[in-house]
């Protein structure tokens, strides 16, 4: 008879039955390697076709000159990056590229803008693209920074399915990646938008010079958000001249696996999104990835600034794996 693998029991504090802690997320990515795929992917099947990745289109609607002083950002104004500034695009623009990426077999658009926050005259011609958007049949995403009160509601009537917004590094961490804001003000518009009742799609960042603990305490706070996000980006960092994480040593593919695993177990009904880094990715670990449990990439040459691989390469990636994009899931898609 065959041994089955071993299942990883984490450890989970007795009181709070659905919370994890650091130690519990940092023994599910030390597991054994093989423990823990066969894990993830048990959980995978059990809330998602195997089969299926979402295709989302990212656009940058606003370039550059960003005042915020992120240290793997290639926006940030502060940093000589080469990026060139460019101005809030008009609706007709964004409108063209998103009738395009629909085109091309995307089912979710997202639009990126260089802000630490919008203005409100800003937030009104993002509602109208967000608007625009949606009335192609694509769903729709929005990465714009800080929200003041009101703004999450004005874009949740606009149709808004999804905001991203990234706790990006484990708490401990995150004051020596970013100084000009806090992780509680990300905690603050996060709320906001749980709160005008749109998804919310929220991850971070590795390869960052953080340790697995640091990867465990990120994952965990992620899956502790209650509830937890629908969406959930990993990035791995695209290292950009200029920035001040420029020459980080790269990480371990295998950890970069290993964190998509424990994203997935311990959030079993999210998308989780095997996103920024897969330029620089073999073929190999992208097939890794899905085989712990990620099921959405971003789709397109480019991500906001920095290259993305071209759709014809992930077209022949998805035929040697079998793998099929996802429909749109209506009302509520995301949601598991
Ligand atoms: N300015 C807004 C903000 O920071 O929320 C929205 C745009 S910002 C570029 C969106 C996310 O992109 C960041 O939270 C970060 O996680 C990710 N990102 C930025 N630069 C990156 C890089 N070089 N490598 C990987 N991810 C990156
Ligand atoms: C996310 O978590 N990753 C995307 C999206 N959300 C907006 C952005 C990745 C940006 C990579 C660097 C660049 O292209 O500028
Ligand atoms: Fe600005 Fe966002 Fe880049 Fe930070 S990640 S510098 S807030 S564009």
């Amino acid at each position: 008879m065959p041994v089955a693998a071993q299942t990883i029991v984490p450890n989970r504090p007795a009181v709070q039955p659905a919370g994890w802690t650091v130690a519990g997320v940092e023994s599910l990515l030390s597991a054994p390697f093989s423990d823990l795929i066969y894990q993830a992917q048990q959980v995978h099947r059990q809330h998602f076709a195997a089969n299926e990745v979402q295709l989302s289109t990212l656009l940058s609607i606003k370039t550059g000159g960003c005042p915020e002083d992120c240290g793997y950002c290639p926006q940030a104004a502060r940093y000589h990056t080469g990026v060139e500034n460019e101005a809030l695009m008009s609706v007709e623009a964004v409108v063209d590229a998103a009738r395009a990426a629909k085109h091309n077999g995307a089912s979710r658009f997202c639009m990126g803008a260089a802000w630490r926050g919008p203005k409100q005259r800003d937030l009104e011609k993002v509602a109208e693209m967000v608007r625009e958007v949606k009335a192609l049949g694509l769903e729709t995403c929005a990465t714009l920074g800080m929200l003041k009160e009101g703004q999450a509601e004005q874009l949740k009537d606009a149709g808004l399915d999804y905001y991203n917004h990234n706790l990006d590094t484990d708490p401990a961490l995150y004051g020596e990646i970013i100084t000009t804001r806090e992780q509680g003000d990300r905690l603050d518009t996060l709320q906001k938008v749980r709160t005008a009742g749109i998804h919310v799609c929220c991850g971070g960042i590795v390869g960052m010079g953080e340790t697995r603990t640091n990867r465990a305490a990120l994952i965990a706070e992620l899956a502790n958000l209650d509830p937890y996000p629908e969406s959930v980006p990993i990035n791995n960092l695209v290292q950009v001249q200029g920035t001040p994480l420029h020459g980080t040593p790269e990480l371990d593919p295998f950890e970069f696996v290993r964190t998509i695993a424990a994203a997935r177990i311990t959030m079993p009904r999210a998308m989780v999104r095997l996103s920024a880094g897969r330029e620089n990715m073999s073929e190999e670990t992208q097939a890794l990835c899905f085989l712990a449990g990620a099921n959405s990439i971003f789709y397109g040459e480019k991500l906001l600034t920095t290259p993305n691989p071209v759709a014809d390469r992930d077209r022949m990636l998805f035929d040697k794996l079998g793998l099929k994009p996802m429909e749109i899931r209506g009302e509520g898609a995301g949601t598991g």
